[in-house]
């Protein structure tokens, strides 16, 4: 059935397909009867296609009356297509054109994007790079606020622990100045009393071999001493209102363990020639060439006084100002007395800023500082000038070069004003006089002190630097054995 009806269609399909054909042949052979007239001679012009498979295309055409009609359309169709293949020949000639200008510029384009490659690649590395460093910098950066911290931290501590050293060396101070008063009262208590009592004794100990020395152990100084209240003649235990200074000069004390401490020299006759002379040098000058005491009047100055005279050491001629040789005389003293001079002229002795002042004044002087250590060693010192300043501004000293086989421990305190224990002109916040036991040009404190505590044996024990030292030649803690401060006129 469904065969039947296939081979139907086809049948159906075949005739259709050919019946133009049947249409254009009828034409033909009305316009052209003899070709016609030919095919009917003998051959089949119309070709039937037997439906038994699908239509193929024809399987018969007539040769010789459509060839030359086919050859000239199909030559068109041909030219036609040809024409049409040129176009599309031109149109993909143009595109290919095109694409060839979009190949170099892809090239170009590929060439700029390796570039940019290279170019990010290397923009990558600093990157990486300054990413690195800043880390390494913030490490860094951590570390040194590690180490601000650490100190600052560290500075907090000192400063709190400066803070309680300044507290605690306030309380000292306070009970330091505590002691000086109640010093001060009990030599004022002594003054009163008028008893023969030795100055009180000091906190540290060597004071007390200073004051009790000569009369426990030291007869010779006993003797000494009695040898020259002998020479003036003078009572032992006269009242002090009751000796007459003279003419206005200092007074020696009766004996070196009774000594007031506030007590100038006693009346003293002039044991040498009589002068008055203007200093040692006028002495040697005048021929006078032994050592001794003698009568001196600075030239200006409406007073006189005594000094012992060196003419024999270093060419002599020297105004002998200041001695220290067996702590017979206690040189923890008032202003007025470093002012007036105490001790005696042929033992320990101060000659007095006053006289100093005047006397340095006349001329130009030199200082020579002579020393000696408890093994026998003997230094000096020499300033090429030495003069001090008017009350006014304290005996400030004026120090010229150093020379000498001492060390230089006095131009530190050159410039600077003397310091006594009820006077405080030193740059330190305390009084050094306090701590070193004697009046002396202070700076903060000292380099020397040559009117501390006289200790025996050179090395002393004491809370402070409060020894007879001249710190460049044997440190601050060694007392010297004889110190002699003497001036010359240069
Ligand atoms: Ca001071």
């Amino acid at each position: 059935m469904e065969k039947q009806l296939t081979i139907g269609l086809s049948l159906l399909l075949g005739l259709l397909l050919v019946m133009p054909e049947v249409g254009g042949r009828k034409e033909e052979s009305q316009k052209r009867p003899s070709r016609s007239s030919e095919l009917k001679a003998g051959r089949c012009s119309y070709t039937f296609i037997v439906p038994q498979q699908k239509l193929k295309g024809a399987l018969c055409v007539s040769t010789e009356s459509t060839t030359g009609a086919a050859n000239h359309s199909e030559v068109k169709a041909l030219r036609g297509e040809l024409n049409r293949q040129q176009e599309q020949l031109e149109k993909l000639r143009g595109q290919l054109e095109q694409e060839g200008a979009l190949v170099t510029e892809v090239r170009a384009l590929r060439k700029e994007s390796g570039s940019m490659n290279s170019r990010i690649a290397q923009l990558y590395a600093q990157l990486l790079h300054e990413v690195m460093y800043k880390k390494d910098q913030v490490v860094k950066q951590r570390r040194v606020e590690n180490l601000l911290l650490n100190a600052t931290a560290q500075m907090l501590q000192i400063s709190t622990s400066y803070r309680e050293l300044e507290k605690k060396y306030g309380a000292l101070t306070s009970m330091m100045s505590n002691q000086s008063q109640l010093i001060a009262r009990l030599e004022k208590l002594c003054q009163a009393t008028k008893n023969t009592t030795p100055p009180p004794q000091m906190t540290s100990e060597p004071l007390s071999i200073q004051s009790s020395g000569p009369l426990n152990d030291s007869s010779e100084s006993k003797e000494m001493a009695n040898d020259v209240q002998r020479d003036q003649g003078a009572p032992p235990l006269q009242p002090q209102e009751e000796r007459e200074p003279l003419q206005g000069t200092k007074v020696l004390p009766t004996t070196m363990a009774d000594t007031p401490t506030d007590a100038p020299f006693i009346s003293f006759p002039v044991t040498k020639s009589p002068g008055p002379w203007r200093d040692c040098q006028h002495v040697l000058d005048s021929g006078e060439t032994t050592n001794g005491i003698y009568l001196l009047r600075p030239q200006s100055a409406n007073r006189l006084l005594q000094a012992w005279c060196e003419q024999t050491k270093a060419q002599g001629g020297w105004t002998v100002i200041q001695r220290r040789q067996d702590g017979s005389v206690n040189f923890f003293r008032t202003w007025e007395q470093y002012k007036q001079g105490f001790g005696n002229l042929d033992g320990e002795y101060w000659l007095g800023l006053e006289h100093l002042y005047w006397l340095t004044k006349q001329a130009h002087y030199k200082l020579r500082v002579a020393m000696e250590d408890w093994q026998g060693r003997q230094v000096f010192a020499e300033y090429d000038s030495f003069r001090l300043e008017p009350e006014s501004d304290w005996y400030r000293l004026r120090l010229g070069e150093y020379q000498g086989n001492a060390g230089d421990s006095m131009s530190w305190h050159n410039d600077k004003a003397f310091t006594t224990l009820d006077k405080d002109k030193d740059a330190y916040s305390g009084n050094c006089a306090h701590f070193q036991k004697g009046g002396w040009w202070y700076h903060m404190c000292a380099h020397s002190n040559l009117n501390g505590v006289w200790y025996r044996g050179g090395h002393y024990r004491s809370r402070y630097q409060d020894g007879v030292y001249w710190a460049e030649f044997h440190g601050g803690s060694y007392s010297l054995k004889t110190v002699t401060m003497m001036i010359k006129p240069t």
